[in-house]
C-alpha cells in the first residue's frame, strides 16, 4: 500500500493519486504513515533532481502530487481544536516557492489550536510585518525556507520583525530543511523545528 503511494508521487500520477492514498486509507493504514512516507518520498525525488535524473518539471509534478494526496489525509491530521491559541502568521521567504512543508506546518499548528493566517510563498520581510501589525493577537509567526540561497531572506525577514518593535508581540519559529538550530539563534529566531508536528508543538508553548 505504502510502495504504491510512494511510487505514485514519484512518478507523479497526478490522476491515481487520490484513489490510491485512499485505498491505503481505507485499508487502515495510519494518515500519519501515509505523509511520512510522501514526505520521504520528496526525499528521493530531490535526490534524482541532484544527480540530473530528473529535471524541474518531474519535480513539480511529484509535488502537485503529494499536494493532491495530502488532500486526501488532510481531515484525518487536522483535528478541531478551535483557535485557542489565537493567530500564527506563516509564509515562506522571499524569493522562495516552495510550500508542501509550509502547508503541513499550517495545518499541524491549525489542528493544535491555532488560526492560521497563510501569506503564501514569496513573502518579503514587509509584508510579515505588515501581517503581524494588522493582526496584534497574533502571538506567533512562523518563517519557513527551503533553499540555501533564500536562508538570507529568513535572517532579513526576522531583523525586520525586530526592528519594527515587534518582538514583545510575537516570536518567531523557523524551520525549512537547510535551517538548523545554529542558524536560527544566530540570526535570533526564538525557536526552530525540525518537522510540522514538533513546530505544531513548539507553536503551543510559544503562545502560551
Ligand atoms: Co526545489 N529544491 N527547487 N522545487 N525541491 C529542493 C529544496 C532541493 C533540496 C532539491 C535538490 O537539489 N536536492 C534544492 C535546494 C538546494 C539548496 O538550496 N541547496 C532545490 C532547488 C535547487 C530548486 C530550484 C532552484 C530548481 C531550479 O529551478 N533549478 C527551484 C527554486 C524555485 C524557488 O523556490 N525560487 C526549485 C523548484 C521546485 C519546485 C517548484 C519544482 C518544487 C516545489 C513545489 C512546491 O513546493 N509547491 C520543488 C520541490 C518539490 C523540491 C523538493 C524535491 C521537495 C520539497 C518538499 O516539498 N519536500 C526538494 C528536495 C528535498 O526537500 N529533499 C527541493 C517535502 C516537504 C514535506 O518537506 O519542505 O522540507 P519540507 O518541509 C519539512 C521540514 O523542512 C519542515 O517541516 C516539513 C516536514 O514536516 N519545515 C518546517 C518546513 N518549513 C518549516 C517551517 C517551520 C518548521 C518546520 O517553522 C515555521
Amino acid at each position: 500500500m505504502l510502495n504504491a503511494v510512494a511510487s505514485a508521487v514519484e512518478s507523479g500520477k497526478l490522476k491515481k493519486i487520490e484513489g490510491i492514498v485512499q485505498e491505503a486509507v481505507d485499508a487502515g493504514v495510519p494518515a500519519g504513515e501515509i505523509l511520512d512516507t510522501m514526505i520521504a518520498t520528496m526525499g528521493v525525488v530531490g535526490d534524482k533532481f541532484q544527480r540530473n535524473e530528473i529535471f524541474v518539471p518531474e519535480m513539480l509534478v511529484a509535488a502537485l502530487t503529494m499536494k493532491k494526496g495530502v488532500s486526501v489525509i488532510q481531515p484525518l491530521l487536522a483535528g478541531d481544536a478551535g483557535a485557542k491559541y489565537g493567530k500564527f502568521i506563516l509564509g515562506t521567504v522571499a524569493g522562495d516557492l516552495h510550500d508542501i512543508g509550509k502547508n503541513l506546518v499550517g495545518l499541524m499548528v491549525e489542528s493544535a489550536g491555532f488560526e492560521v493566517i497563510d501569506l503564501g510563498v514569496d513573502v518579503p520581510a514587509e509584508k510579515f510585518v505588515e501581517a503581524i501589525k494588522a493582526n496584534p493577537d497574533c502571538k506567533v509567526v512562523g518563517v519557513s525556507a527551503l533553499l540555501t540561497t533564500t536562508m538570507e531572506a529568513m535572517k532579513v525577514t526576522v531583523e525586520a520583525i525586530k526592528a519594527a518593535g515587534l518582538c514583545s508581540q510575537v516570536k518567531i519559529m523557523v524551520g525549512g530543511a537547510p535551517i538548523t538550530p545554529e542558524f536560527a539563534a544566530e540570526i535570533g529566531a526564538d525557536a526552530y523545528t525540525p518537522d510540522a508536528g514538533s513546530a505544531a508543538q513548539k507553536a503551543v508553548e510559544l503562545a502560551q
